[in-house]
């Protein structure tokens, strides 16, 4: 990438450190390839439908993709559980597809993360088979087994993911011992404690990075380090599953492992991994001293209801905790796991009494005003796919339900345009389309200057020739209730960004009032001066 950018305001070239690593400055786009896009007609997305579909991420503006699982899986959790992890399952594509992919990808300067699940696997891996053939085999430790407790009941009170009822361990009738899973019964932990597990476990990063892939997003991996002891969750956090809550020192010793290996391979590759913790702090301290995760997740931005103080609060807490360790943050506002954002803060304003004309008027705007402070933070980005077309979640009908999670509604297809299958030509798709697929389709949206989409482009390609919103410094400014203030500076670049989380118009103070509009979420730009007026739920960006 290239050591100097422009910055068109100001005209003139500035110099960029040249040690900032691209997954600082890149935008990432989640593919959840089951739903992109389906190069075979089946109905499920596949490599080969992702492959066709680049150019239209080039048009976009991202800088990198990550691509959640398409490994060889039995699909009980769609792909989390991982019976192979060095071959594509066939719903996919194959091994040769992935490469084209990824050659591709390359000669358009996109990068390629993707999913490592390092904590489980499927329990139709081998090993697993082994590990319950008997007691003595040679894979049996590679999982985490225990006898049961003299009453009979689970080795201890961990609660597994999903179904908040159910231990984290089922009993294995044959060889009459418990095993440990944080997620499904199919998806068996993996016993981190046996070196022959981490060894094997890097042989899967080495199979992917010789493959040429630009780095992991690491699924769960603060969880790849247990307490030995695997003592009791405390009673206060009874019902909280225990991914949510594995928090132990060892974790650290093999991340800074793994974070060896790939800073032994050239070209920059990274991890980002998915610390689960519903902490900041907790969160921040998976970086090491940056000899850990380059990237972690933080989720509390992502639960956090569309208002002011509250992302300031999450804005604060992010500053504090990443500041004093040189860390670099991410900034998430939907995934596949999570209602998408647009749909929470619906249902919240719903909740509170928003009735369906202000609705009307607002969802919209609420999308848009998001992806101003996503694509503007300091921080790397993450879309998920989909988000810049505005999609809500998809209503699942009873009998069309699939994941054991309850998260179908965020993992509709993509519709592609307004045609009947909307681009899904072949079989009907594994789940059914998000609301108002006609008007909100890739097509649709490309031809009109004034969508979802052309604001996500504005904003990507904004952000990419203005260093201020890129490597900039960051300063909370103060601002009237209900608006987020804030300054982003790289030497002579600066940009000023007001976010209007209210339904009413807001005026601030002399001080934010000055300059010339960049860019606003409700397109109302066209370069103007702007008068320190924010229409209800617009953000903008200023330069001086
Ligand atoms: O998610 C981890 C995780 O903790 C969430 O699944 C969370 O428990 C859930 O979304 C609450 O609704 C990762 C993957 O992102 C997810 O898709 C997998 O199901 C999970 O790990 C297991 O691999």
């Amino acid at each position: 990438m290239a050591g100097e950018a422009r910055d068109a305001s100001a005209g003139r070239h500035e110099r960029r450190p040249r040690d900032v690593p691209w997954w600082q400055r890149a935008v990432f786009y989640q593919v959840y390839p089951r739903s992109f896009a389906d190069g075979d007609g089946d109905g499920v997305g596949d490599l080969a439908g992702l492959r066709a579909r680049l150019d239209d991420l080039v048009w976009l503006g991202v800088d990198a993709l990550w691509l959640s699982p398409f490994y060889r899986s039995p699909m009980v959790d769609f792909g989390y559980d991982v019976s192979d992890y060095c071959d594509v399952d066939p719903l996919f594509g194959t091994l040769a597809d992935f490469d084209a992919l990824v050659a591709d990808a390359h000669e358009r300067n996109l990068r390629v993360v993707i999913d490592w699940v390092p904590n489980h696997t499927s329990d139709r891996h081998p090993w697993f088979v082994d590990a319950a053939s008997g007691r003595g085999s040679a894979h049996r430790d590679w999982y985490v087994w225990r006898d049961p407790a003299p009453d009979g009941r689970p080795p201890n009170n961990w609660v597994a993911a999903f179904d908040l009822t159910a231990p984290a361990w089922t009993f294995h009738e044959p060889t009459g011992q418990w095993y440990l899973h944080l997620f499904e019964p199919a998806q068996p932990d993996l016993n981190w404690d046996e070196p022959a597990v981490e060894a094997a476990m890097h042989d899967v990063l080495r199979f992917w990075l010789d493959r040429g892939v630009d780095g992991f997003r690491a699924d769960v991996v603060h969880a790849i380090g247990k307490d030995p002891d695997l003592p009791d969750d405390l009673p206060e956090v009874a019902g909280i599953p225990h991914c949510a809550l594995n928090d132990v020192p060892v974790t650290h010793e093999r991340l800074r492992r793994i974070r060896g290996l790939l800073d032994g391979y050239p070209g920059d590759r990274m991890m980002v991994g998915e610390v689960y913790l519903l902490s900041t702090e907790a969160v921040a301290a998976y970086y090491g001293t940056g000899d850990e995760v380059h990237l972690a997740f933080n989720f509390p931005p992502l639960f956090a209801p569309w208002r002011a103080d509250r992302w300031r609060t999450c804005i604060d807490d992010t500053l504090a905790a990443f500041g004093p360790r040189d860390a670099w943050p991410t900034w998430v506002l939907s995934n596949h796991d999570n209602p998408r954002h647009r749909t929470r803060y619906d249902r919240a304003a719903a909740r509170a009494g928003e009735g369906a004309s202000v609705a009307a008027r607002r969802s919209e705007a609420r999308a848009r005003a998001a992806a101003v402070l996503l694509l503007t933070l300091r921080g790397t980005p993450f879309v998920y796919q989909g988000e810049e077309l505005g999609l809500a979640d998809a209503e699942i009908p009873e009998g069309r339900a699939v994941d054991p999670g309850g998260r179908d509604g965020c993992r509709a297809p993509l519709p592609w345009d307004d045609g009947v299958g909307h681009g899904w030509s072949g079989a009907e798709p594994w789940l059914p389309f998000p609301p108002e697929a006609g008007l909100r389709n890739r097509a649709a949206q490309a031809a009109d200057p004034g969508s979802v989409l052309h604001l996500y482009r504005r904003l990507l390609h904004l952000r990419r020739r203005t260093p201020a919103l890129v490597d900039g410094t960051f300063e909370l400014l103060e601002a009237p209730a209900g608006v987020l203030a804030y300054r982003r500076s790289a030497g002579a670049s600066t940009r000023t960004v007001l976010v209007n989380f209210t339904g009413d118009p807001q005026v601030v103070p002399p001080a934010l009032a000055s300059g010339t509009v960049d860019l606003a979420s409700d397109d109302a730009d066209g370069s103007g001066i702007f008068g320190g007026r924010l229409a209800p739920d617009q953000a903008v960006v200023l330069r001086p």
